[in-house]
């Protein structure tokens, strides 16, 4: 029975971080892209890894059947919660969340339309600027929803700009820097704290080095 097991977010996220576990001497014994299973025993002994859907991460980390996890940080915020904590900021898959409208589009004075993934992130930042809105929840391709006038803007996660440049709009309000961070339970940091600092210590030497 190993002793840690590590949430991994699951697509672009993973791409960036089993380099940087590798560097931190954690490394699946199989190879995590091509293999159907979803646990996987790695190099050292006492440490496994799950590989999920991104947005259940802080969900098996919560509950503490994770002791740790690598997580957007726009999947944290929208997630929210208190039982984990921000150990390491893993300066990965680093982006923007960001709102965009159609290209010199003027926005209505009266409530916004506001279409994302990103609930309740939406609902506090419109909050906060005590702005009406009504949130149209989307599961992706948020950029369609101002080109069909399902809604007048959208909040969602900015690169390069491509794709919104790509269908007509622009980024607009800079609401949060991203990254992927390693979170730890609340209850594994109270009990595990000597299995997990060393692992903590060797993925921050490794993101170190890297930057
Ligand atoms: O796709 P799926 O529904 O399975 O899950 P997911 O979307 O949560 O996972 P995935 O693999 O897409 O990874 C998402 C995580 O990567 C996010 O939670 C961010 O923390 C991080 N990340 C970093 C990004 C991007 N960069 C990114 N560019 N997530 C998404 N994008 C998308 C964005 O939604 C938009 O469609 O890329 C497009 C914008 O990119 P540019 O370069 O055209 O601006
Ligand atoms: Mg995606």
């Amino acid at each position: 029975m190993s002793a840690i097991t590590i949430a991994l977010s699951k697509g672009r996220i993973l791409k960036e971080t089993l380099p940087l576990f590798a560097a931190a001497g954690i490394e699946p014994l199989e190879d995590v892209h091509t293999s159907r299973k979803l646990i996987f025993e790695t190099t050292q002994p006492n440490v496994r890894l799950i590989v999920i859907r991104a947005a259940d991460v802080p969900t098996y980390v919560e509950y503490g059947v994770a002791d740790l996890g690598v997580s957007g940080k726009d999947v944290l915020m929208e997630h929210g919660g208190q039982e984990m904590y921000e150990l390491v900021d893993l300066n990965i898959a680093r982006c923007r969340l960001m709102t965009a409208a159609i290209k010199g589009a003027v926005m209505p004075e009266g409530r916004l339309r506001v279409a994302t993934k990103f609930v309740k992130v939406a609902k506090r930042y419109f909050a906060e600027q005590g702005r009406q809105v009504d949130i149209i929840k989307l599961y992706g391709g948020m950029e369609l929803a101002p080109i069909m006038n399902l809604a007048d803007c959208i909040v969602d996660i900015v690169d390069t700009g491509n794709t919104l440049l790509a269908n007509g709009l622009e980024p607009r309000e800079h609401m949060a820097d991203i990254s992927t961070r390693l979170v730890v339970s609340r209850a594994a940091y109270k009990t595990k704290a000597e299995h997990i600092m060393p692992i903590v210590k060797q993925l921050e030497e490794a993101v170190s080095k890297r930057d």
